[in-house]
């Protein structure tokens, strides 16, 4: 078949002058760009947006024709497959990425150039996928990038959501929402498969286990080929979109009610337009349940057909497909595949629970109490009557299979008088309380049972029972992982620990990483360059470890004078960008202090924007001869909040408040400058992180999982300014903690000191100045900032549980060390050299490596260069 195809390809082509294949020698590539202009987009004359999309239309035709090779290599060799379950994939732009994975940089780069464009301009053109909100998105992203260069036959599942992340505008420094309308001028990178779909049902009844749901939608398949790099193997993400069994109800049309007649249809295109615009917080609306199952059925399903095509007996399903589950957000995939293995192919229960534990694993990314999802029973009843049942099965048989074990440990211990206190567990604000008050004394069996059910009472209302996602995962998959070394083990301590004693070996860690490619060759060309001519070839690109080599550079006076001008010739990049968008103008010899994350009180940019104040108020009361031994900065900080999240917004006002001051004080001049970006995302990412000198990961111990963005900011020579918390305890391993500016409490004594807020005293004299500040109205409206203070530091109002007036001092001792170091250029340059050395481990290859052999079974499949 491939071969007639070919053929009729070249004779298709000889006749039709426009329409050669490029790359084939046939046409030349300014011509089929040019052709492309024309043809495709029906312009005569030309202009950078038409230039990118026709570049786009030519580099997809080669993206296509390699996809096309390695999938029907893949079917041809049968092998396992991983299959990436993710509500959120934030791929960012493509066109960089997939030119320079497929090797074409340099034919695509001398045609654009022969038409008066640069790649690089070009590719600003392009809109950013934005189907996700922060760093699980992202990590997703990144994972499928090293699941192809790897060559790991897998795919990615997901939704294609017509609407991504929210636009950030900002309007009198606040936050303002604006739609991300991504596909208007369409998607190059995407391949609909008008053929490939299912049919995914909801609501309806269940009787005698047969479920007839009263609604169902077409889950319609778009495939956006995934590039490895350095390899023949482009690997899939499957992106589903949602649209009406029927376009139109004929009858209502009929009876000449046009706006009902299309209801069904918008309600059905409903599941798959927006993104849901929360990260880590809660969701708790049917339309999210919804769109989970949507994508989950159709994945699953597609998979099922596919295997069907080879196979006859569902037992061998293990070993052909693992699902991995990013986070709670696709775990009704448990009672969907048990669902589809009864009801659909006829299995009986216990088989069907043997094949559903072998093919899937969980992912959790965090331990924030309200981002572990639970339905209402109510909810998932209505929507899911089927999946309820089987969910209640899965609970009941588990907690059968504990009985006898509960019944022995109440034996063996005597019965305590007063409930104890539960082990020390991070719950949300409250919830200890809830559950004190709560009135026992059930059954002791069914009680001491009640701690690992799937089916839990809502702590807040006991009236309400609510399915537990995470639980649901944790029962029905054969591994757990936690994204950090770090937060794999707080995961077994609080949030799992009663699952972990039951299976320690479930349990496994799976530290994060991000892909050298786009977060260190392409956005930071230089650099690449620099570090590819002193390690003699470039193959730390494909393999991160060799980073290592650069160690020798540390010291090397040459090297660091080189190093350090590639920082300056991208911070001239930054500066640019921040005066283009905000107008600002900001000093290149001043030191780049980057915050660029979700806005989030547990990450505490509010802690950073105080410090700033601080700093302000130094400048301030410096003479003229002090104040030309300040240390000059620039702090950057960027990042969306949840339209919901009132302090979160809030926080965003206070940063914007201290730069309308600060940056406008001509006592301050060039000693510091304060800039919010709007609308922070991935191509911003791609400017920002190369400049960067300093960025801060200040999380409250214990609460971030992992971080990703500080790998990206390691890799390309950024010192960081961090807790021990997530990833920073294994940056920290790898780079020396001497060689990071390390502050804060430990994890394991943040509950303790939670505990112990309402007698807390201790205020940092500096900290009391900033406070008194800020409610003196010298950054305008006093009100306005009135909670925000009360939070951190009125322990009458509220407990400062994310632990900011306590980890102030050290805070503001290690700002000092930096503003210290950073007049050793020559130190700081040693540093900065280091932590790109030591920073191959955290690779997405490493990381996608230990998934393939620790938990989904799935080796390497190379397709030939052909
Ligand atoms: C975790 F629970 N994360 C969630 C969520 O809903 N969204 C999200 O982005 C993040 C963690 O906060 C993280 O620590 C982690 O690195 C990332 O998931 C990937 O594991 C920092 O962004």
């Amino acid at each position: 078949v491939t071969a007639i195809l070919d053929v009729a390809k070249t004779a298709f082509a000889k006749q039709n002058g426009a329409k050669l294949q490029p790359g084939s020698g046939q046409v030349s590539l300014p011509e089929d760009i040019r052709g492309k202009i024309l043809y495709d987009l029906g312009s005569k004359s030309s202009s950078p947006e038409l230039a990118y999309r026709a570049a786009a239309l030519s580099v997809r035709e080669r993206l296509i024709d390699a996809f096309n090779k390695s999938q029907e290599y893949w079917s041809s060799k049968d092998p396992k497959f991983a299959y990436y379950l993710s509500a959120e994939f934030l791929m960012g732009r493509s066109l960089t990425n997939t030119v320079y994975n497929l090797g074409l940089q340099g034919e695509y780069g001398a045609a654009l150039q022969e038409l008066g464009y640069s790649l690089e301009d070009l590719a600003d053109k392009e809109q950013n996928a934005a189907l996700g909100n922060g760093g699980l998105g992202r990590l997703a992203a990144c994972f499928i990038d090293s699941m192809a260069t790897l060559d790991l036959p897998g795919w990615g599942y997901g939704i294609r959501y017509k609407y991504g992340m929210f636009k950030q505008a900002l309007k009198d420094g606040h936050q303002k929402e604006l739609p991300d309308i991504w596909l208007t001028n369409g998607n190059p990178w995407e391949i609909a498969r008008p053929e490939i779909t299912y049919k995914v049902g909801f609501y309806g009844k269940v009787d005698n286990f047969k479920w007839t749901p009263a609604e169902e939608v077409i889950a319609k398949a778009y495939d956006n080929p995934i590039p490895g790099y350095g390899t023949a193997t482009v690997g899939n993400l499957r992106l589903w979109e949602a649209l009406p069994v029927a376009e139109l109800d004929l009858d209502k049309f009929n009876e000449g009610k046009f706006a009902e007649a299309v209801e069904g249809k918008r309600k059905a295109e409903d599941i798959s337009a927006v993104l849901y615009p929360n990260d880590a917080t809660e969701y708790g609306k049917e339309l999210r349940l919804k769109q989970q199952v949507f994508f989950v059925s159709a994945s699953i399903q597609d998979v099922l057909a596919r295997f069907k095509t080879k196979h006859s007996d569902l037992s061998e399903l293990p070993a052909k497909a693992a699902f991995q589950m990013n986070d709670t957000h696709p775990t009704i995939a448990v009672a969907e595949l048990m669902r589809l293995l009864i009801d659909q192919e006829g299995l009986d229960w216990d088989k069907a629970w043997g094949i559903t534990t072998k093919c899937l694993a969980f992912t959790n990314h965090t331990v924030m109490p309200e981002a572990l999802e639970k339905w209402p029973v109510t909810v998932m009843s209505k929507l899911l009557p089927r999946h309820m049942e089987i969910i209640d099965k899965i609970d009941s048989i588990w907690k059968d299979s504990l009985k006898e074990k509960v019944l022995s440990q109440i034996k063996s211990k005597p019965a305590p008088k007063k409930a104890p206190k539960a082990a020390a567990k991070p719950a949300a604000k409250g919830a200890k309380a809830a559950k004190e008050a709560e009135e026992p004394e059930e059954d002791p069996v069914e009680e001491a049972l009640s701690k690992y059910g799937i089916i839990m009472r809502n702590p807040y209302n006991k009236a309400e029972k609510l399915v537990n996602m995470a639980y649901l995962a944790v029962v029905g998959s054969k591994a757990v992982n936690g994204v950090a070394a770090i937060h794999s083990e707080i995961i077994k301590e609080t949030i799992f620990k009663d699952f972990y004693e039951l299976s320690p070996d479930k349990f496994q860690n799976k530290t994060n990483g991000v892909t050298p490619r786009r977060w260190l060759a392409y956005c930071n060309p230089q650099l690449a360059s620099l570090i590819t001519e002193a390690l003699g070839s470039n193959e730390w690109i494909k393999h991160a470890d060799k980073l290592q080599g650069l160690k020798k550079f540390a010291d090397d006076k040459g090297f660091q004078a080189k190093w350090r001008d590639i920082k300056l010739n991208n911070k001239h990049r930054l500066a640019a960008k921040i005066k283009d968008v905000t107008g600002i103008d900001v000093p290149t010899h001043a030191l780049y202090d980057i915050q660029i994350k979700r806005i989030h009180e547990y990450k505490r940019q509010h802690l950073n924007a105080f410090s700033i104040i601080h700093r302000y108020l130094q400048i301030k009361a410096a003479s003229k001869e002090e104040r030309a031994k300040f240390v000059p900065r620039v702090v950057v900080f960027g990042g969306k909040a949840a339209s919901a999240y009132y302090m979160a917004k809030k926080m965003i006002r206070l940063i914007t408040a201290i730069g309308s001051v600060v940056n406008n004080d001509p006592d301050v001049g060039d000693l510091l400058k304060v800039v919010f970006l709007p609308d922070y995302n991935v191509s911003l990412a791609e400017v920002i992180i190369p400049a960067a000198e300093v960025s801060q990961h200040i999380s409250t111990a214990g609460t971030e999982a992992s971080g990703t963005s500080n790998m990206k900011f390691q890799m390309n020579g950024c010192l960081i300014i961090g807790t021990m918390d997530g990833a920073n305890v294994e940056i920290a391993d790898a780079v020396g903690k001497e060689n990071l500016f390390v502050f804060g409490v430990d994890a394991k004594d943040v509950t303790r000191l939670r505990e112990e807020r309402k007698n807390f005293k201790d205020y940092d004299p500096r900290w009391t100045k900033v406070m008194d500040t800020l409610l003196s109205g010298k950054f305008g409206d006093k009100a306005y900032f009135q909670d925000v203070v009360d939070n951190v530091n009125d322990m009458t109002k509220s407990n400062d549980w994310f632990l900011l007036a306590n980890d102030f001092a050290t805070y503001m001792t290690a700002q000092d060390e930096i503003d210290a170091l950073y007049k050793d250029q020559d130190e700081w340059t040693r540093r900065s050299i280091l932590y790109t050395a030591s920073s191959g481990f955290f690779s997405s290859d490493r990381c996608i490596a230990q998934y393939a052999n620790e938990i989904w079974d799935v080796k390497p499949v190379p397709v030939p260069a052909s």
